[in-house]
């Protein structure tokens, strides 16, 4: 059971009442390919539509293996993490951030007063934690060595949907793992991620593995409600009428994800998601023939960010020297 003392202003609250337009997350399961993406890819004008899949890791290590016990005993005191409190609502935004060992964060997570910053942990941010603040939110991207044993517990197949980067092979395969497309997430009670679209038009998956979440989505189209002038979104368990007068003309999407669920969101679909109790998720972004055009162009804006992943790994390096001593010969 989560123990940990939840700061009063991030539960989910039942500020729910505000959104009178509301649209069904359906949850699936065992879809075809093409029935998958005649519902929920190319529906709606293409905007698509978000979906719980109730089957989609199933055949993944990570569904029976990755628990916070497992990451505690595995991990605890192997890894140090930088936990934040994105208040990213706010300009100008303060980074609120400590530094611990996965171990003690775990604990914190499950049982600790989450409106203080943890015992003992290092401030690495620009201001402390307030007690009216988000809780504090581990994530991080697999890039990381001592993270390379989780890359065989899941896979870029995905028996839903034609994930093209699964047909890269060897370690062309893992070098996804790479560019910031999985990442790990572990948080408290309150751990939040404020309104957001995902970069590069990416499709979205939420593997939830341990706790629960609740998810609150809007359609791409739905963003001239939710961001106020100074672009800053709405916080839509407390909607603000002052601040975004047309809110409520907004289509509301909700779910609570439970363990062992997978969210899908298609491309620019907008997304606060608050943790309700200590949760674990694996985070997947990825790209099919429906969204490779706009993920692309996005990606050709970072060649030298391209450069440093490759020159970085820990295999592709050699290869990267390689072809550049030929070019240059
Ligand atoms: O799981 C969460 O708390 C947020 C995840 C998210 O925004 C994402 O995976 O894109
Ligand atoms: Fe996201």
């Amino acid at each position: 059971m989560n123990t940990a003392s939840l700061s009063p202003n991030v539960s989910a609250s039942p500020a729910l009442s505000a959104w009178p337009k509301r649209g069904a997350v359906e949850r699936v399961s065992n879809l075809s390919r093409a029935e998958f993406e005649a519902r929920f890819i190319t529906s709606f004008n293409g905007e698509g539509r978000p979906v719980i899949l109730t089957d989609a890791m199933d055949h993944w290590a990570c569904a029976r293996k990755w628990s916070l016990d497992y990451f505690r005993r595995e991990f605890g005191h192997l890894l140090v993490v930088r936990c934040w409190c994105r208040n990213s609502r706010k300009k100008p935004y303060f980074a609120v951030g400590y530094e611990l060992e996965l171990a003690a964060y775990i604990d914190y997570c499950r049982h600790g007063d989450l409106r203080r910053p943890p015992l003992q942990a290092k401030m690495v941010g620009d201001a402390p934690l307030e007690p009216d603040s988000p809780s504090l939110y581990w994530y991080e991207n697999l890039a990381r060595p001592e993270f390379r044993p989780l890359l065989d517990d899941f896979d870029v197949e995905l028996g839903f949907v034609d994930n093209l980067q699964s047909r890269l092979t060897g370690e062309w395969r893992k070098l996804v793992f790479y560019f910031p497309f999985a990442n790990l997430f572990i948080g408290g009670a309150g751990a939040n991620v404020a309104l957001h679209q995902d970069y590069w038009s990416t499709h979205t998956l939420i593997a939830h593995l341990e706790g629960r979440k609740h998810a609150m989505l809007f359609a791409p189209h739905e963003g001239g409600h939710l961001f106020n002038q100074e672009k800053e979104p709405i916080d839509p368990r407390k909607p603000d009428p002052a601040q975004f007068p047309t809110f409520a003309e907004a289509t509301l999407y909700e779910c609570i994800l439970e363990p062992g669920e997978t969210l899908f969101m298609p491309p620019n679909w907008l997304h606060d998601v608050v943790s309700l109790d200590a949760t674990l998720s694996l985070g997947m972004n990825f790209f099919t023939t429906h969204n490779f055009g706009e993920y692309f162009s996005n990606l050709l804006c970072y060649p030298l960010q391209i450069h440093q992943i490759l020159s970085n790994h820990p295999v592709l390096s050699k290869a990267v020297r390689d072809a550049s001593g030929k070019s240059a010969s």
